[in-house]
């Protein structure tokens, strides 16, 4: 039998209304609780099933700025190589006690390589992407297949590709990591293997193999049947999200549908194959705010985070007001109000776990104000 010293379960006998009085025999029941490893609904009710979601994450901002200049001195202090794996610098929500997330399912981290460096080639069940707000001269190599990375695009590492990153070039590189580890972790689906320890495919061409396969709108290769559950595209360039963004707000300014709201033009990445998400636990998404639009007040099931891409604005989550600029990321916890006002001309890139939630239809949005 369990003693009482070792059980984790440790109950504070409630005093709300309907609890019996303190009584000797009320103390040794609780006792028995604890050493039983046993948990009464009646003292965690109001936590557990709330009226609405109370998620612990907090919403927060980190500075690009901060991250880059930290991220340098990780640089020059700390090797990429075996073990480590990933000069890769994780946001830690000041709600999650201490743990690499940026939600409690989301991970975003910086990573940096330094010139010529090679982070090895491994493989997870994590699904993964990359988001470029500055700089180039990275492949990121999937499968064998190497990716260019530049300033604005979005590069898929679906799960259990084999894959590594190098530098080619004469200068360091930062960019953002999106991964679905802390979903992973919680619900124990992780594995990972390594590969080879250098990056074995060190070409750099211009585009990779999959988007001459797979990145022309709405032209899908013969050879390639039946859907995939993540998208066969490897880089979404900048050039075509950004003329997709213009459009709408041309469109817009003829008097025609198409943008989100009022000055807020927005795409979503999609898989090809399916018409839905890149990867099947991340939502990917671009928008732009003509200056002095804002989005919507919005709050939905389920947790994202945004990086300001270009220009500067406000963001508000619940009753606090951030000014944000490039390259600062937002954790925006479940149900929490968020909204983005432009000051300039605003780009932002959003990720969210909202797929896990429509899967299990499980999803709700609220518009407007709460
Ligand atoms: O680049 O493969 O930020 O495996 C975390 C885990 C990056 C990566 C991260 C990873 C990677
Ligand atoms: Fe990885």
């Amino acid at each position: 039998m369990t003693s009482t010293t070792e059980s984790p379960v440790r109950l504070a006998m409630p005093d709300t209304p309907g609890q019996p009085a303190p009584s000797p025999e009320l103390a040794r029941l609780y006792r028995d609780f604890e050493s039983e490893l046993l948990v009464p609904l009646w003292t965690e009710i109001g936590d557990l099933m709330p009226a609405s979601p109370k998620p612990a994450a907090a919403a927060h901002v980190w500075r690009w700025a901060r991250l880059l200049e930290i991220a340098r001195r990780s640089g020059d202090l700390v090797p990429v190589g075996r073990g480590g794996e990933r000069r890769a610098i994780a946001l830690a929500n000041p709600g999650l006690g201490g743990a690499p997330y940026a939600t409690p399912t989301l991970w975003a981290a910086i990573q940096y390589l330094n010139p010529r460096e090679d982070a090895p080639v491994h493989r997870h069940t994590q699904h993964a992407f990359r988001f470029v707000v500055e700089g180039e001269g990275v492949w990121t190599v999937v499968d064998g297949d190497a990716v260019a990375m530049r300033r604005g695009d979005l590069l898929l590492t679906p799960g259990w590709r084999f894959h590594g990153h190098h530098n080619q070039s004469d200068t360091p590189m930062a960019w953002l990591d999106g991964l679905d580890i802390p979903f992973v972790h919680a619900m124990g689906s992780a594995f990972f293997e390594l590969g080879p320890d250098a990056v074995e495919n060190r070409a750099t061409p211009d585009r990779s193999y999959a988007e001459r396969l797979w990145a022309y709108p709405g032209l899908r290769p013969v050879s390639q049947p039946g859907p995939t559950p993540s998208s066969p595209i490897t880089a979404y360039r900048w050039e075509h999200t950004d003329a997709a963004l213009s459009a709408q707000l041309e469109l817009e300014a003829e008097g025609q549908p198409g943008v989100v709201a009022p000055g807020h033009a927005a795409i979503r990445f999609s898989n090809p194959t399916t018409g839905g998400d890149v990867l099947p636990t991340v939502r990917a998404e671009m928008h732009r705010l003509r200056a002095g639009a804002a989005t919507t007040v919005r709050r939905e099931v389920g947790s994202s985070v945004w990086q300001v891409f270009d220009g500067a604005g406000r963001v508000s989550l619940g009753d606090r007001e951030w000014r944000v600029e490039r390259g600062d990321l937002v954790a925006v916890p479940s149900w929490v109000p968020c909204s983005f006002t432009a000051d300039t001309d605003l780009d932002l890139f959003r990720f969210s776990d909202t797929p896990i939630f429509e899967g299990l239809h499980a999803h709700r949005v609220q518009e407007g104000q709460a």
